[in-house]
């Protein structure tokens, strides 16, 4: 073989190690509920340290709309991940794919990902629903708001700039969608029909939580079995999050606290489910600064 033959193919190896060493890189936020989900399958799966780099998107601040950011998510949306040269932009391909490329093996998902992620069971939304005016008072004095605007106020600012041309419609739609409720936290909108899609929101949950969920798990352990699987990475955040609003801790009583809304004891399997989890040191790591 000739020597630059050699030498090329040398280069190339040395490419290709080199990618394969490269880290999966996960944007996640410390407050964002969908971004656990992964962050759960990291601490479950074993990843070894630094194989995969968590990059922070201050949602907060807005700075998922980023053109930056866009570029690499057009839907601004965490977790997204970077890995092999390919790129997953919603929570369930994310998490898949950190389940099939783990050397530990779960059990792998179902039709049950699908439905927890259906818009009718939105986790984010509880975070800035109201449903009367006592709440929206609350929201328009709190934390809600704050975070609306912020939203808008980076919406605005990364709208107007060079790079943000390719994603107009994106951001046209955004402020508009976000602007809607910022109008409301204003009062320069009526809450009306804000107030009626709050109410059935939260009705939807309660009902899954106190029917369908007791019918789909097990009596002990995780829907992956003994330990948990994908499925258990979305439903354990998930439901991190219903508690959280509802002022409930981590803790094994920590579920307790949805009985707020759902005006009746949370079903056995429910309470089972969630003491399994918060023994968990997985949970214990992800949530170590609280529930969210
Ligand atoms: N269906 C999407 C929802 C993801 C999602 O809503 N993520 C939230 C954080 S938990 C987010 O990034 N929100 C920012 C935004 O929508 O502006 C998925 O599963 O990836």
């Amino acid at each position: 073989m000739s020597k630059v033959w050699r030498t090329s193919i040398d280069r190339f190896s040395q490419l290709l190690r080199r990618r394969r060493h490269q880290p999966a890189v996960l944007y996640v936020f410390g407050l964002s509920v969908w971004s656990a989900a992964p962050e759960l399958a990291v601490e479950e799966l074993e990843y070894p340290e630094g194989a995969v780099e968590k990059k922070i998107v201050n949602l907060v601040e807005g700075e998922n709309f980023t053109p930056e950011f866009l570029a690499v998510n057009p839907k601004a949306t965490l977790p997204t991940l970077q890995a092999d040269g390919e790129v997953f932009t919603d929570t369930a391909s994310v998490t898949h794919w950190l389940v099939k490329h783990a050397s530990k093996k779960v059990t792998t998902g179902t039709a049950f990902i699908t439905k927890i992620h259906e818009d009718k069971y939105d986790p984010n939304f509880p975070l800035l629903l109201v449903r009367n005016d006592d709440e929206l008072k609350a929201a328009a004095d709190g934390f809600p708001k704050l975070f609306v605007q912020n939203r808008q106020n980076a919406l605005e600012k990364h709208s107007k700039t060079e790079k943000a041309a390719p994603f107009k419609q994106f951001y046209e739609e955004k402020i508009a969608g976000n602007g809607g409720v910022l109008a409301i936290y204003k009062g320069e909108a009526s809450p009306d029909d804000f107030y009626k899609q709050s109410e059935t929101h939260w009705k939807t949950i309660s009902d899954f939580i106190l029917n369908e969920l007791p019918a789909t798990l097990p009596e002990s352990g995780f829907l992956g079995g003994a330990t948990p699987g994908e499925d258990d990475f979305h439903l354990g955040a998930w439901l991190a999050r219903l508690v959280h609003v509802n002022g409930g801790k981590n803790d094994k009583e920590g579920i307790k606290a949805l009985e707020k809304e759902t005006k009746q004891p949370i079903p056995p399997k429910v309470v089972a489910y969630w003491g399994a989890w918060t023994e968990r040191p997985s949970w214990n790591k992800v949530y170590v600064d609280g529930l969210h």
